[in-house]
């Protein structure tokens, strides 16, 4: 019986086999030439010289000549991310989204802030020293800021003799996303400000009485705000502020003026 019936079976058995085995040379065909395919594509667009120098130019901003990308030492950030909790700002620049770009100034161009005597509307803060703010510590810890009084406060940084200001970088605060108000930075000769050059402002409605800034709002983060000074001279640095989007406390981590 099992005789008669066998050679039916094994040739349907065989068969199937034959065709297994062809199905799995066909799949495996087809994902050689799919990895081909991909290899090919990823060559392409590595080798393309178009891409390459697109990658090149992306990753070294030349500096125009006499000019360096001012040295920047930057502290860790302490949050990443687009802040949720800040509603209601007028005029809150976006973040870039990206490391903030070079900013180049006259070679030789250093931070003339550090270890200068700051002075200030409050020369007693609730947390912390007036001198912490030129220490070179710019970490968002507690125990890295000072806390100065509320509504409208200002520092003022001594830089002991009339200088080329090219450049400013200050943090308030970088613990989390905030965003202080009435920022307005001057530059002068005079410890009194009785003349000075303003080289931001973002008091839109003149509330701190130094005029109607159009500067923005902006979030602190741990890259600091750094402004443009031109090459302003001058020998004082004056910090205004008016409280911030957390409380009408005033906060100040580290300021750095760079120029020569
Ligand atoms: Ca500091
Ligand atoms: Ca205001």
């Amino acid at each position: 019986m099992l005789a008669e019936n066998a050679p039916p079976v094994c040739a349907e058995r065989i068969a199937g086999v034959d065709f297994l085995i062809r199905k799995m040379q066909k799949i495996t065909s087809l994902n050689i030439v799919r990895a081909c395919c991909v290899l090919l594509a990823f060559l392409f667009v590595a080798l393309n010289p178009n891409a390459v120098a697109a990658d090149k130019k992306k990753a070294v901003v030349k500096a125009p000549p006499g000019m360096a990308a001012l040295p920047l030492e930057l502290p860790k950030p302490a949050f990443v991310g687009t802040p949720q909790n800040i509603k209601g700002v007028k005029q809150l620049e976006k973040p870039l989204g990206r490391p903030r770009p070079p900013f180049f100034a006259p070679k030789g161009v250093k931070n003339l802030a550090l270890g200068k005597k700051i002075s200030g509307s409050d020369e007693e803060p609730i947390v912390g020293d007036l001198k912490m703010i030129t220490d070179g510590d710019k970490k968002a810890a507690d125990g890295s800021y000072v806390e100065l009084g509320p509504f409208t406060q200002y520092i003022q940084v001594d830089l002991e003799a009339e200088k080329e200001i090219y450049a400013v970088l200050f943090w308030h605060y970088h613990k989390q996303a905030r965003v202080y108000f009435d920022v307005v930075v001057q530059v002068s000769n005079d410890p009194e400000f009785a003349k000075s050059t303003t080289i931001y402002n973002n008091d839109h409605d003149n509330s701190a009485e130094l005029g109607v800034g159009k500067d923005n709002h902006y979030v602190e983060t741990s890259e600091g705000r750094l402004l443009d000074a031109k090459g302003v001279k001058g020998r004082y640095v004056r910090f205004y502020s008016g409280g911030n989007n957390a409380s009408d406390l005033n906060h100040y981590i580290e300021v750095e003026v760079y120029g020569k």
